[in-house]
C-alpha cells in the first residue's frame, strides 16, 4: 500500500521495504529492497537479485539472461495491464481488459509453451531446478487468474498442455504452497 511501510525481513541482512512516504525510494516508486543500507529500486532487478543471494538463479550468464527476458516479458504485461486499468472511459477499459485476457496474455502464454518445449529438460523453465523465471511467470498468472489462490489452475492454461503442467508443478512446489497459504498477496484494486 502506498504511503505506509511494511517491512519484511527475509534474511538478517536482507529487508524488503514498502514506502515511498519514508523517502527511501531515490525515484519514489515502490517496490524498494534495502540491503547492507543501500537500496535497488525496480521489481525484475530486485527480483533477480534476492534469487542470485538464495540460491533461486538458473546457472550461468546465459541462463540468467533466459530468465531476465522472461521476467522483462512478464514486467511488458504488467506494464500493459497497468496502462489498460488507467483508461477512464469504462467501455474502453472494459474492452481493454477484456483484450488483455483473450489476446495479449494468451499469446504470451504460447511463447511460454513454446520456450518449456524448446527449453525444459526438467519441468522448469531454465535449468533441473525452480529458478526465478519459474517464481516470476508463475506469481503473474497466479495473481492475475486467481488472485493468489494456492488450489486449481487458470482457466486459460488448459489450451497449453505443457505451461499447465509447468504450472501445476510450481504450484505444488512445499515453498511455493507455503507461501501461498501463508502469506497470501493483497491483490485488492490491483489488475496484475
Ligand atoms: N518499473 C517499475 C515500476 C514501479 C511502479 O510503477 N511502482 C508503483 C507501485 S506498483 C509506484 O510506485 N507508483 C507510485 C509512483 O509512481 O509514484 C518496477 O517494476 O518496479
Amino acid at each position: 500500500m502506498l504511503g505506509t511501510q511494511t517491512r519484511f525481513e527475509i534474511e538478517a541482512n536482507v529487508l524488503f521495504v514498502h514506502s515511498s512516504s519514508a523517502g527511501i525510494s531515490p525515484s519514489g516508486q515502490l517496490p524498494v529492497l534495502e540491503f547492507d543500507g543501500k537500496v535497488l529500486i525496480e521489481s525484475k532487478v530486485i527480483l533477480s537479485f534476492v534469487a542470485k543471494e538464495h540460491n533461486l538463479a538458473p546457472e550461468g550468464n546465459f541462463h540468467q539472461a533466459q530468465a531476465d527476458m522472461l521476467a522483462g516479458v512478464i514486467n511488458d504485461l504488467e506494464n500493459m495491464l497497468t496502462a489498460r486499468n488507467k483508461e477512464e472511459d469504462p467501455a474502453k477499459k472494459e474492452e481493454a481488459l477484456e483484450d488483455a485476457d483473450k489476446v495479449v496474455i494468451p499469446d504470451k502464454c504460447g511463447y511460454f509453451e513454446k520456450f518449456l518445449l524448446a527449453n525444459s529438460k526438467h519441468g522448469f523453465f531454465i535449468g533441473d531446478k525452480l529458478t526465478y523465471a519459474d517464481i516470476v511467470v508463475f506469481t503473474f498468472l497466479n495473481s492475475h487468474f486467481l488472485k493468489g489462490k494456492p488450489e486449481g489452475i487458470p482457466e486459460l492454461l488448459k489450451a497449453f498442455p505443457t505451461l499447465s503442467a509447468w504450472y501445476e508443478r510450481v504450484r505444488t512446489q512445499p515453498k511455493v504452497q507455503h507461501w501461498l497459504k501463508t502469506s497470501p498477496p493483497d491483490l485488492t484494486g490491483y489488475v496484475y
